[in-house]
């Protein structure tokens, strides 16, 4: 057994407490790994101070995991512990504690002893389920998809709060087929929160990425220095577009925006569709594009520039899940980069992405962003009027493109090749997924994933709500 295991667990329960000195109780590593056999922690013969500790030098600091288990150790008995009583007391201490989650992190402290990460860590969760052969005798069912376990974990993911012990006694009489639609019931009451739904809710901080909000130029409710454009009008669209059974695909081909009404007197937020105009949006009805064509992404992803590659790039990583600048989701087109704006992108160091970005970057070439009295308009022949005068071809930028490899005339056509890509598909879910596992699918759960995204853009017809009603019935989200 290892030495710094032995010094980990010594230390989490010795150090401290009275005036036993920090050295090695031999039995303790053992105890635990009796307990635990399965644990990796065990198997790989070491385990980091970390487990319990967020300091383990003297003075000791234990983490979440390591305090509760400090507590839970024969609280009533008289300190100090000699080694005997030490190790005849760890077992119920750790079970005590085996089906809390110290760190909160939504994986019971068992769960991240038998998964590998660590219990005490928010930030670890275990990236593979480790099933032991005694699985019977967990609370939970362990390594099978577990009814009560989902209702815990989708009450958390969706509402933010534990279910109610009413709740969880009814599931537990209930039948099979009871249990599952108990679950579908209380994941639709949880979509109807504001938890979920309202303003700084969990689908608004979905898009904070996708929108990078910048407080100091917003106008509108609570507006910054400089106002310059309403974001809260994206979040609007965005959460719009991800709930209530629509289309996601409208984040990015909507004609239309969307208003926001705040809860009030027990009445969750509602969104309602704008057909026509809305104050603070400036593009014409048929140059709308969703997300991309909002005052606000133009104002700060196109700004004063005549090609405005940082909008292109934007929208590609939040829509379709590829960062262009690590080199992900290149599709080169072979006479590209035409550098008619003479910006150098031709070099050989720029080509291999620019040969990509800048024809997906040619569809925006007549939306305006700041400036020229025309903030967030489309304005045919855009770069003639403005930007003649900036480089001996500019005015040569098309307005037709490529994006994932295919010809497009224009954003429209831009934004029909994305939302019908599996990228679009994978990229949403992955959004979800990420939200609700708090890491990428591990090998184990691709199958489940895999069949999530496929459905979403077939049998779901791109309906968050519907994906989210397949999610909570996979084997990955039930297993504990
Ligand atoms: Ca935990
Ligand atoms: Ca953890």
């Amino acid at each position: 057994v290892s030495p710094r295991l032995a010094l980990s667990i010594t230390a989490a329960l010795a150090i401290g407490l009275t005036s036993v000195a920090a050295d090695a109780k031999p039995g303790a590593p053992a105890v635990f790994c009796a307990t635990y056999p399965d644990a990796p922690a065990c198997a790989s013969g070491a385990v980091a101070c970390s487990y319990c500790h967020t300091k383990s030098e003297a003075p000791a600091e234990w983490n979440l995991y390591g305090s509760a288990l400090k507590a839970a150790l024969l609280p009533s008995a008289p300190r100090p512990l000699d080694d005997a009583t030490f190790a005849m007391g760890l077992p119920d201490a750790l079970a005590a504690i085996a089906q809390d989650d110290s760190d909160g992190d939504m994986t019971s402290n068992q769960g991240e002893i038998l998964g590998g990460s660590l219990p005490g860590d928010a930030s670890s969760h275990p990236t593979e389920a480790t099933c032991p052969d005694d699985a019977a005798k967990y609370d939970y069912a362990v390594c099978h998809y577990d009814s009560r376990y989902v209702l815990r974990k989708l009450s958390l993911d969706f509402c933010g709060q534990s279910p109610t012990l009413e709740a969880i006694e009814a599931l537990e009489k209930a039948a099979g087929a009871d249990r599952e639609k108990m679950l579908d019931d209380a994941l639709d009451a949880c979509m109807q929160s504001e938890f979920w739904r309202g303003k700084d809710g969990a689908v608004w901080r979905l898009a904070h990425r996708k929108i990078r909000p910048l407080s100091s130029i917003k106008s509108g409710e609570n507006p910054g220095v400089i106002p310059l454009a309403d974001y809260d009008d994206d979040y609007a669209l965005f959460v719009y577009t991800q709930i209530d059974d629509h289309d996601a695909r409208e984040a990015l081909s909507a004609n239309f925006f969307v208003t926001r009404t705040p809860a009030s007197d027990g009445s969750p937020t509602t969104y309602t569709r704008v057909d026509g105009k809305k104050k603070g949006q400036a593009v014409d009805l048929q140059h709308r594009e969703g997300m991309l064509t909002t005052a606000w992404f133009l104002v700060s992803n196109v700004m004063f520039t005549a090609l405005p590659r940082t909008a292109a790039a934007q929208a590609y990583r939040s829509y379709l899940g590829f960062e262009i600048a690590r080199q992900e989701g290149l599709h080169p087109i072979s006479s590209e980069p035409k550098d008619y704006d003479e910006k150098g992108v031709g070099a050989p160091v720029c080509a291999s992405c620019h040969s990509t970005l800048d024809p997906m970057t040619y569809p925006f070439r007549n939306y305006n962003g700041l400036g020229n009295g025309g903030q967030g308009r489309y304005i045919p022949n855009r770069i003639e009027k403005f930007f003649a005068d900036q480089a001996p071809d500019i005015t040569k930028i098309p307005e037709s493109g490529a994006i994932l490899g295919k010809p497009v005339n224009d954003l429209a056509g831009w934004v029909q090749v994305a939302i019908a890509s599996d990228e679009f598909a994978t990229a949403t879910v992955h959004d979800y997924w990420v939200l609700t596992f708090g890491a990428d699918p591990t090998p184990k759960q691709s199958a489940d994933y895999g069949a999530l995204w496929k459905s979403f853009e077939s049998d779901d017809n791109y309906s968050v709500a519907r994906m989210l009603h397949r999610l909570i019935h996979t084997e990955a989200y039930g297993e504990p």
